[in-house]
C-alpha cells in the first residue's frame, strides 16, 4: 500500500514538473528578467546577481534585483507578487523554502512566466529547471570528509547553518547525516544542528551557544558563507584557534583572514558570479521557448560553455555548475578579490 502511495505521488510529481516545464512556450514580459535571493546583506547573493546581471546584460535583456530584508518564505512571496504584476519574463530564485512557494510560483507559471531555482531550490512542481552550485551528495560527503580530517578522526561536531528551512543547506546536512552513518565515520559524533539564520550576529551567537553547551566540540561545520564567516570570527577572538576547528562553504573574500590565521584550515565553495551567470543563460533560454527545462534539453551557457539538463536528486531537473573547489592556505590569496 505504502509503495502504491509513493508511486503514485512520484508519478503525480512528475506529472506538475512536466506540465510546469511546459511553461516556457507562454514566454510573457519581453526581456525582463528578475532575480530574488534568500535575503539582504549577504555577500554571496550579491555576487550570485551580479553574475545574473552580467549574463542578462550580454544577452541584450534587463535585470530587476530583488531580496527581502529577512530569509522567509513569506517575504519572497510578496516580492513575486510584485513581479507577476510587473510581468516579468523569468524569475530566478534562491529559495528561502521547498513547498511553501508553490501557490505564488504557480500564478506566476500561469501568467507566462519561467521559473528558475538557482542555489537553493523549490520543489520538482514548483520550477522548470535549477542550476546546481555542485552535486549534493558531493558536497556533502566533502564536508564530513573535511569534519573527519579536522576533528583528528573521532569526537564531537557541530553543524551551523542557514535557516531551518533552507533547502540547500537542509540537502547538503541530509546527505552529511547519511554519510555518518558509514562505519569509517562511527567515532564522530554529531551534537547538534544550530541555525543562525544566515544573520551575522545571530550566527555569533549560536556559535558561543555551541562552545558553552558542548565544551569539548572539536569541528563546527558551517554550511553556508554567513555562518563559517561568524563562526570563525569568534574562534579567533576567544583564542580557541586549534582547539575548536571550523570548516565549511565560504566566500574566499570573507574567510582570507580566518583561512590564514588557522581558524579556519580549509573550506570549500564554488563561484557564485558564475552561478548566477549560468542561471541568467538557463532562465532566457526558457523565456525564448528553446528550452522547456526537460531531461536533454542543452543551451549555451555564454562564456561557461554549453550545458545539458539532467535528471535532480528531488525529482526535478537540474544543470550542475562543477565540482566544490577547495580553499586552504596556499590558494586562498589568488581567490580573496574575486568573490
Ligand atoms: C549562504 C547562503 C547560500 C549558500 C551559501 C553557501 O551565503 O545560505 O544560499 O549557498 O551560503
Amino acid at each position: 500500500m505504502k509503495r502504491v502511495l509513493v508511486i503514485a505521488l512520484t508519478l503525480t510529481a512528475a506529472l506538475s514538473a512536466a506540465l510546469f516545464a511546459g511553461g516556457g512556450q507562454q514566454a510573457g514580459g519581453g526581456n525582463v528578467h528578475a532575480v530574488v535571493f534568500k535575503s539582504t546583506g549577504n555577500p554571496f547573493g550579491e555576487k550570485l546577481m551580479d553574475g545574473f546581471e552580467t549574463g542578462v546584460k550580454e544577452q541584450g535583456g534587463t535585470v530587476i534585483r530583488r531580496a527581502p530584508d529577512l530569509p522567509t518564505a513569506e517575504a519572497q512571496i510578496q516580492i513575486i507578487d510584485q513581479l507577476i504584476a510587473q510581468k516579468v519574463a523569468s524569475i530566478t530564485i534562491s529559495a528561502n523554502d521547498f513547498d511553501a512557494l508553490q501557490p505564488v510560483l504557480t500564478k506566476a507559471k500561469n501568467a507566462g512566466i519561467n521559473i528558475v531555482t538557482a542555489d537553493s531550490a523549490v520543489n520538482a512542481a514548483s520550477r522548470s529547471l535549477h542550476i546546481n552550485q555542485a552535486d549534493t551528495k558531493l558536497i556533502g560527503e566533502t564536508l564530513v570528509e573535511a569534519a573527519f580530517d579536522q576533528a583528528g578522526g573521532s569526537g564531537e561536531i557541530a553543524i551551523l547553518s542557514a535557516t531551518s528551512q533552507a533547502s540547500n543547506q537542509n540537502a547538503w546536512i541530509a546527505v552529511m547525516e547519511e554519510t555518518l552513518k558509514q562505519a569509517k565515520y562511527a567515532n564522530l559524533k554529531l551534537v547538534k544542528i544550530a541555525y543562525g539564520d544566515d544573520l551575522r550576529d545571530k550566527s555569533v551567537s549560536e556559535t558561543e551557544g555551541l562552545l558553552a553547551s558542548y565544551p569539548n566540540l572539536k569541528v563546527i561545520v558551517a554550511p553556508t558563507t554567513v555562518g563559517i564567516a561568524a563562526a570563525a570570527k569568534v574562534i579567533t577572538d576567544r583564542g580557541l584557534i586549534g582547539k575548536v576547528k571550523i570548516t565549511g562553504l565560504g566566500l574566499p573574500s570573507e574567510m582570507a583572514d580566518y583561512i590564514t590565521n588557522g581558524s579556519c584550515p580549509y573550506m570549500f565553495l564554488w563561484n557564485p558570479i558564475d552561478l548566477g551567470y549560468l542561471a541568467s543563460y538557463a532562465a532566457k533560454a526558457l523565456a525564448d521557448g528553446a528550452i522547456t527545462g526537460k531531461i536533454g534539453d542543452k543551451f549555451g551557457g555564454g562564456k561557461l560553455g554549453s550545458y545539458t539538463v539532467v535528471n535532480a536528486a528531488d525529482g526535478g531537473t537540474e544543470v550542475v555548475l562543477g565540482p566544490p573547489f577547495k580553499f586552504e592556505p596556499s590558494n586562498i590569496n589568488e581567490w580573496k578579490s574575486v568573490y
